[in-house]
């Protein structure tokens, strides 16, 4: 079962599921990031991120949305470096680097980045000798295409037996590579070339990763899988689908939630965590 994960010299008990906040520095249409104004709101917003009870934050500069084009190296560096660099600065939380590049994930780590969140599973050229050489955690997240074209009519016959072969196959050439079993993380990843289908078989068959013996990361926030369920189509409009969706991961074992909403998140968890001890308890509290 989870265990710990060790995170920038902190150790984090993943008895009670832990939250990853998510910090996005993708540009908006002015800008394209490393400017001191969106280095500034990144930073403040990421500090109001583990105020409101995020354990890790999740920092990220490749839009990964569907139909997103890929980011240049320089980019991508010019956008997270020095949010990184503020924050490590301003902060001791742990911090994911949410990137696929090796030479995004080794500069972020010397600016003090704690932790690897890859969409790609280290399957870049690379990235898996990046990975083993700084030996921090990593999240191998599952990804069918690449998100220019990942949603185009993506089938599966049976999704969550592709993913166990996948993640089979992702961790054996990690330890292979010399990562620490310890270091490994699994993420179905929701919404990356998967259908509504696809994405619901996930979630509800999610404590079936479990079983691989690895801790297991669930990013449900904001996706267009609950604006499909809920016909919100603004994305910032999603927090209550979002929230209920994280507690339904959390129930099936998730042991980190990938969220935007954290303050509303890690509220509905102690509600949850609350009813979890009573029942293992088998209810004798007062
Ligand atoms: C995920 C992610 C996810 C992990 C994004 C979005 C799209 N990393 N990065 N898992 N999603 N590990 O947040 O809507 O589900 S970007």
């Amino acid at each position: 079962m989870p265990g710990v994960m060790t995170c920038g010299g902190l150790t984090l008990d993943l008895a009670r599921p832990r939250l990853m906040g998510i910090v996005n520095v993708t540009p908006d249409s002015f800008s394209d990031g490393g400017r001191y104004a969106d280095r500034d709101a990144a930073v403040a917003h990421a500090r109001e991120l583990v105020a409101a009870g995020a354990d890790v934050l999740d920092i990220g500069g490749e839009s990964t949305r569907p139909g997103a084009e890929p980011v240049s190296e320089p980019q991508e560096l010019a956008r997270v470096l020095p949010v990184i660099q503020g924050l490590r600065q301003r902060s001791s939380a742990p911090i994911s680097i949410d990137t696929s590049k090796p030479a995004v994930m080794r500069e972020a780590i010397l600016a003090g980045a704690d932790m690897i969140n890859d969409v790609r599973a280290l399957r870049e050229p690379g990235a898996l000798e990046t990975a083993a050489e700084y030996a921090v955690p990593v999240c191998l997240m599952h990804m069918r295409g690449e998100p220019l074209t990942m949603q185009d009519q993506p089938t599966y016959s049976d999704v969550v037996a592709e993913q166990m072969a996948f993640f089979e196959e992702r961790i054996q050439t990690c330890l292979q590579a010399g990562l620490a079993r310890e270091n490994l993380v699994i993420d179905p990843g929701f919404g990356f070339g998967k259908q509504l289908a696809h994405n619901l078989t996930l979630l509800h068959r999610l404590s079936e990763l479990n079983t691989l013996g690895y801790p297991v990361l669930a990013g449900l926030s904001r996706k267009s899988m609950l604006g499909h369920l809920t016909g919100r189509e603004k994305a910032n409009e999603r927090a209550s689908a979002s929230v209920a969706a994280a507690l339904l991961a959390a129930q099936r074992g998730a042991a980190i939630l990938r969220v935007h909403d954290v303050a509303e998140t890690a509220d509905a968890l102690k509600v949850w965590l609350a009813l979890k001890r009573l029942d293992e308890d088998n209810g004798s509290l007062a």
